[in-house]
């Protein structure tokens, strides 16, 4: 860690006391759930479970009386059954990746935007940066939360924002270099990707000016924090959001690096028992499960994320009393993330499903190749096609690879199998096998 002095971009509210902290999530949960008896979904959810205004709601442990929202109930809510206010008042749309499944749909006011804006704003001082740095934003932006999320809070800080987006990496490096980037925004992986790319070029990390990198969006162990400050020579900070909850900007790592600072005057984290969905203490590693306090278009309650993590016990050395979770250690569904991006099996079996050539069995098969994810989709096919011309087969392979594109934004390799050649499970079928190890 750097020695660096601390300093805060709302002070008060970083340090609040914790019983000012609950008398203002109390205030704003009371505010929450009027603004979500608006939405005709929470409307009827709520009066089922006997909330009928925010009088229902007396004290902070009542929250335990609402029920839960589960990404399903935001899928079936599309288009609009979770929004609050008139579609004039709100100015985005984020909506989660994926054509295939219903997406979820998140809406934001100008004052949405404004808030999230300012937790942004909280992360990146937190972590030491500021007006005098160049950011470089190496997320996608688009309907992924992560590229304009860190964007607007960037330049409320003041900082010299370079809106690269991802991919294109020799211009990345270009660019890091001739503009002097000091802070990076980007995954774990698609950086550790950079630095083999460093490697076979001109431009070495000497002639770079990287201060700092903040890493998210996916999940990676501590080995691969170390592997990449000493790489590049940086300080490398955990950043955890998730789109349902606005995008990044939810949890970040002070510079002390010893967990992530939930700000819990815009989120009630709670952390459940994901099979019994019992509250957990501290220290306790299940579910984490949010409540949004100040979104307007979009309120959700009690959202179980379906991502696993602890809640340190204790206060932190910076003195922000907003707590802290660890790394995200797993999830409760079948959800993969590669090279950052979600995607479920169901969407690949959606869409390989479709295609008439396709038998019956297919596998997802994941890979690393240097730092990144390799996904390829194993398929079987009708023998006939095997004794067909090869031309047909490419033009089949390509078919679905376009297809799979289309559907989980990301590039498969495709490979075309004779019927019975790939394994046949009695029991529960094992589609996907993972070889990644976490770096
Ligand atoms: O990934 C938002 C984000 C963008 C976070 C940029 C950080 C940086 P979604 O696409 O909705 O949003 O994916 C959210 O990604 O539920 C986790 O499973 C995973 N995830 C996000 N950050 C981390 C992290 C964005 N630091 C899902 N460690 C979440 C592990 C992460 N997993």
């Amino acid at each position: 860690m750097s020695m660096q002095e601390i300093s805060y971009w709302n002070r008060e509210i970083e340090t609040i006391s914790s019983e000012a902290l609950r008398k203002l999530q109390l205030k704003r949960l009371k505010e929450t759930v009027n603004t979500a008896l608006k939405t005709p979904f929470y409307n009827a959810r709520l009066k089922k479970a006997g909330i009928n205004s925010a009088d229902d709601i007396k004290r902070l442990e009542d929250i335990h009386k609402i029920p839960f929202t589960t990404k399903d109930d935001l899928r079936e809510c599309y288009p609009n059954g979770l929004l609050s206010v008139d579609l004039n008042d709100v100015v985005r749309i984020h909506t989660s990746s994926g054509t295939t499944g219903t997406p979820t749909v998140i809406y934001h006011t100008k004052e949405d935007i404004d808030n999230w804006t300012e937790l942004v704003a909280r992360c990146i001082i937190a972590t030491g940066s500021g007006k005098s740095d160049v950011f470089q934003n190496m997320m996608g932006y688009g309907m992924f939360t992560g590229g304009l999320g860190l964007h607007y809070g960037a330049e409320r800080v003041g900082m010299t924002v370079i809106p690269i987006g991802g991919g294109n990496t020799v211009r990345q490096i270009q660019l890091m270099k001739d503009f002097k980037t000091t802070v990076l925004h980007i995954t774990p992986s698609y950086l550790l990707h950079i630095h083999s790319k460093l490697a076979e070029g001109e431009i070495s990390v000497k002639d770079l000016s990287l201060k700092k990198a903040y890493l998210g969006a996916e999940p990676y162990s501590e080995n691969t924090r170390k592997k990449a400050e000493e790489l590049f020579k940086i300080d490398a900070y955990n950043s955890y959001g998730l789109s349902e909850m606005n995008g990044p900007g939810v949890a970040f790592e002070c510079i002390h690096k010893c967990g992530m600072h939930v700000w819990e005057d815009a989120y009630i984290l709670e952390i459940i028992d994901p099979k019994t969905a019992e509250p957990l203490s501290e220290e306790k590693e299940g579910e984490i499960v949010f409540t949004t306090l100040m979104r307007k278009a979009t309120p959700l309650l009690r959202y179980r994320s379906r991502d696993l993590a602890f809640i340190y016990k204790g206060g932190c050395k910076c003195k922000r009393t907003h707590r802290r979770i660890s790394r995200i250690t797993g999830r409760t569904d079948d959800m993969l993330i590669i090279n950052g991006v979600n995607v479920y099996p169901s969407q690949i079996e959606q869409v390989i499903m479709r295609v008439p050539e396709v038998g019956t069995n297919y596998q997802i098969y994941l890979e690393k190749e240097g730092t990144l994810d390799k996904l390829i989709v194993k398929v079987e096919i009708y023998s006939k096609l095997f004794t067909g011309e090869l031309k047909e087969l490419d033009a089949l392979r390509e078919r679905i690879k376009e297809q799979l594109r289309a559907s989980i934004i990301i590039n498969p390799v495709v490979e075309l199998h004779e019927p019975g050649s790939l394994p046949v499970f009695e029991g529960k079928a094992k589609r996907v096998v993972d070889t990644r190890t976490k770096l």
